[in-house]
C-alpha cells in the first residue's frame, strides 16, 4: 500500500547522509556529486520513487541508475540503505553534523574528528572554547570563532526550496481552478512572494461549495496524510512532503483574505498600524472605519490597497522594508520581469566535467528562449591542456549559423586563496566575458580575495558571491560593503545566481549592491537544458530585492553592455 512506503523526501534524505558520509571518509568527489544530484531529484520527482524503484522503472529517470535504484529497494525493504547503515556504524552522528556548520568543509571536519577526538557537537564546542582547534596545522583562532558563532545560531529547520515549491503550488492551484465548486484560487503566503525557502505552501479560494472543495483536496491521488479537514480549511501533505494549506473564503472579501494570507507578518502589522493611525481597523475580513463603524470588504487586492491609500504591492515586496511609505508616495520601482532579459550570461556545457549537455544543446536552448545572447562560462580548470582552443574553434564553428543570435566566449574562473585566478592573463584578454567565484577556502580570507579579484582587468562579474548553499552552508564571510564599493570603483558586476540552492546574492543584499551602484547580473549557472528555465527564480529574488530593469546588465544588447562592463 502507498501509505507505507517512503515518502520521495524520506528517501532523499538517506542519500544525502550518505553523501557527507562519504564525503567525511574522503571519497571521491564524483560518487559524493552523484548521491547529492541523486537527492535532488528525487526530492523533486513527480511519483513516489519507492513506487518506481520496485517496479524497476527509477533507473529510466535521468540521473538514477541501478545502482541508486537498488538503494532505494533497500530502504522500502529494511528502512535504510545498506551502505548508510555501515557507515552510520562506522561515523559517529555527531561528526555529520559538523558538516551543517559553514565554517566547516569535510576535510577539517574529518581531521577534527580523527585527531583531535572530537565526535559531538558539544565537545566541538568545548575544544572551540578552550583553543584546542588551532593545535591542528591550518587551523586558527578565525576557524574557531566561526565555529562558536555558528553554533550560537539557532539551528534552522530545513524549508523547501523555491524552485520545489512553486510548480507544486501552481499545479494545485490549477488543480483545484478546473473543480466545478471552485470559482476563484489563488497561491498566497511566502511562495507568493517568492521568498528563497518557504515552509508550507499557502492556497485561497472563493468556492460555491467549500467543503466540496476542501474534500476534494484531501482526497487527490498524491495526498499521503491529511493533517487538519474542515468544512472552509484543509491541510494536506504529499508524498515529497509539501505541505499544503488551503482556505476557502467568502467571494465579497477575497481581497481581503487574500492580502492577509500573502503576508508577510511583518507587512500586515505594519498595513495595520498605519490604517489605525488613519483611524481604520483592518482584519483579514474587513476594514473598519472605527468612527462610523462602516466595514469595507474588498474582491480585488487592487480595490483594497487603494482603499488604503496604497498603490498595489507587488507580493515580492511585501516584506516590512519601505514598501508602504514608496506604495503611499506612489513611488514604488517598476520591477524586472523575465521577459526584460536578453541573455544568460552564466553556463556551462560538457566541457566542464559537471556540464549534462553540449555546448551546441545548450546555446541552441538559450537562443530558443529568445535571448539575444549566451556565454559559455565553463571552469577554467577543465579547459587546460589545448582544451580552451579547441571550445574556441567549437564556438567558431557554431557562431556563423545562429547569427545575430550571438555566443560570448566566457569562462568562469575560481578565486584562489591568494586572491589570484586559475587562468592565465592571456587566455583572460581573448574572452567576452569573464566570470570569478569562490570555489573553496570559503574561510580563508574571502573579502580579500574577492577584492584582489575585482581588480584584475578581465574580471567581468562576479559569481555566486558568497557560496552559500539553502540548507546546506551559510555563505563566506564577506565584508559585503567594501566589496559593493570596490566593485563600483572598478566597474566589476555582481551576479544573482539562480540556481535554487544558491539564489547568491541574496534579496537584501542584491538591494544593497543595487543601491551601492551596482550593477547586477541575473544568470543561470546552468549545467543541463532544463536549468535554463532558473532565470524565473533568479528574477523573482532580483524583485525581491526592488530591482527595476535598468540595475539588471544583462535586460541591454551585448553591444550596451559592452559599454557598462570593464573594457
Ligand atoms: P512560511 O510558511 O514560513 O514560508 O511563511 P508564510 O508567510 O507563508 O507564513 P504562514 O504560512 O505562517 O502564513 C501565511 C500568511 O498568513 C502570512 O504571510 C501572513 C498571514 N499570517 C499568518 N499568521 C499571522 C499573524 O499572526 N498575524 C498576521 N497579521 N498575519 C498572519
Ligand atoms: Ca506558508
Ligand atoms: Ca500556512
Ligand atoms: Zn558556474
Amino acid at each position: 500500500m502507498a501509505a507505507t512506503l517512503p515518502r520521495n523526501a524520506q528517501v532523499a534524505e538517506q542519500f544525502d547522509l550518505l553523501a557527507d558520509l562519504l564525503e567525511l571518509e574522503g571519497e571521491e568527489q564524483f560518487r559524493v556529486i552523484a548521491y547529492r544530484r541523486a537527492a535532488d531529484l528525487i526530492r523533486s520527482a513527480a511519483g513516489p520513487i519507492a513506487r518506481l524503484a520496485l517496479d524497476g522503472e527509477a533507473k529510466k529517470l535521468p540521473g538514477i541508475g541501478k545502482t541508486i535504484e537498488s538503494k532505494i529497494v533497500q530502504i522500502v525493504d529494511s528502512g535504510e540503505i545498506e551502505a548508510l547503515t555501515k557507515r552510520k556504524a562506522r561515523i559517529p552522528s555527531g561528526v555529520a553534523e559538523f558538516l551543517r556548520l559553514p565554517a566547516l568543509g569535510p576535510k577539517t571536519a574529518r581531521r577534527i574528528w580523527q585527531e583531535l577526538g572530537i565526535t559531538t557537537v558539544a565537545d566541538l564546542k568545548r575544544a572551540a572554547e578552550a583553543e584546542r582547534l588551532r593545535t591542528l596545522p591550518g587551523l586558527g583562532a578565525k576557524t574557531e570563532e566561526r565555529i562558536l558563532r555558528a553554533l550560537a545560531e539557532k539551528p534552522q529547520e530545513k524549508r523547501t526550496l523555491l524552485a520545489a515549491a512553486l510548480p507544486a503550488v501552481q499545479a494545485v492551484v490549477d488543480v483545484l481552478r478546473e473543480h466545478p465548486a471552485s470559482t476563484q484560487v489563488s497561491e498566497a503566503g511566502s511562495v507568493r512572494r517568492r521568498t528563497e525557502t518557504v515552509r508550507d505552501l499557502d492556497i485561497i479560494a472563493t468556492a460555491s461549495d467549500p467543503a466540496a472543495l476542501t474534500d476534494y483536496l484531501t482526497k487527490l491521488r498524491w495526498v499521503s496524510e491529511v493533517e487538519a479537514h474542515g468544512k472552509t480549511k484543509a491541510t494536506v501533505v504529499s508524498h515529497d512532503g509539501l505541505r499544503f494549506d488551503l482556505r476557502v473564503v467568502p467571494p465579497d472579501s477575497y481581497g481581503n483574505l487574500l492580502q492577509h494570507f500573502t503576508g508577510s507578518k511583518r507587512h500586515n502589522v505594519a498595513l495595520r498600524e498605519d490604517a489605525v493611525r488613519r483611524g481604520l481597523s483592518v482584519s483579514e475580513y474587513g476594514v473598519k472605519d472605527v468612527e462610523s463603524g462602516e466595514v469595507f470588504t474588498a474582491v480585488s487586492e487592487e480595490e483594497l490597497y487603494e482603499r488604503l491609500g496604497y498603490q498595489w504591492i507587488p507580493p515580492e515586496l511585501r516584506e516590512g522594508a519601505g514598501e508602504l511609505e514608496a506604495a503611499r508616495r506612489g513611488e514604488l520601482p517598476k520591477l524586472v520581469e523575465v521577459g526584460d532579459l536578453r541573455g544568460d550570461l552564466h553556463m556551462h556545457s560538457t566541457w566542464s566535467n559537471d556540464g549534462k549537455n553540449t555546448l551546441e544543446e545548450m546555446v541552441h536552448a538559450a537562443r530558443d528562449r529568445g535571448y539575444d545572447y549566451v556565454a559559455v562560462t565553463d571552469h577554467a580548470h577543465y579547459l587546460r591542456e589545448g582544451r580552451f582552443q579547441a571550445q574556441w574553434d567549437e564556438i567558431a564553428e557554431l557562431a556563423p549559423r545562429l547569427e545575430p543570435f550571438r555566443i560570448l566566449r566566457g569562462v568562469e574562473v575560481s578565486i584562489r586563496a591568494d586572491g589570484s585566478v586559475d587562468m592565465s592573463d592571456d587566455d583572460l584578454a581573448g574572452c567576452d566575458w569573464v566570470m570569478a567565484s569562490l570555489h573553496s577556502a570559503f574561510d580563508k580570507s574571502p573579502t580579500e580575495r574577492v577584492l584582489s579579484a575585482m581588480e584584475n582587468p578581465h574580471v567581468d562579474c562576479l559569481g555566486h558571491l558568497t557560496a552559500r548553499k539553502l540548507n546546506r552552508r551559510g555563505g563566506a564571510d564577506l565584508a559585503l560593503d567594501r566589496v559593493f564599493e570596490k566593485a563600483v570603483d572598478t566597474g566589476t558586476l555582481i551576479e544573482i545566481n539562480s540556481q535554487p540552492d544558491r539564489l547568491d546574492l541574496r534579496d537584501v543584499h542584491a538591494r544593497a549592491a543595487a543601491e551601492a551602484g551596482v550593477q547586477l547580473v541575473i544568470s543561470t549557472d546552468s549545467h543541463e537544458l532544463g536549468a535554463l528555465a532558473y532565470m524565473e527564480l533568479g528574477v523573482a529574488q532580483a524583485r525581491r530585492a526592488w530591482l527595476t530593469k535598468k540595475q539588471v546588465a544583462n535586460t541591454r544588447t551585448w553591444r550596451q553592455l559592452l559599454k557598462l562592463k570593464k573594457p
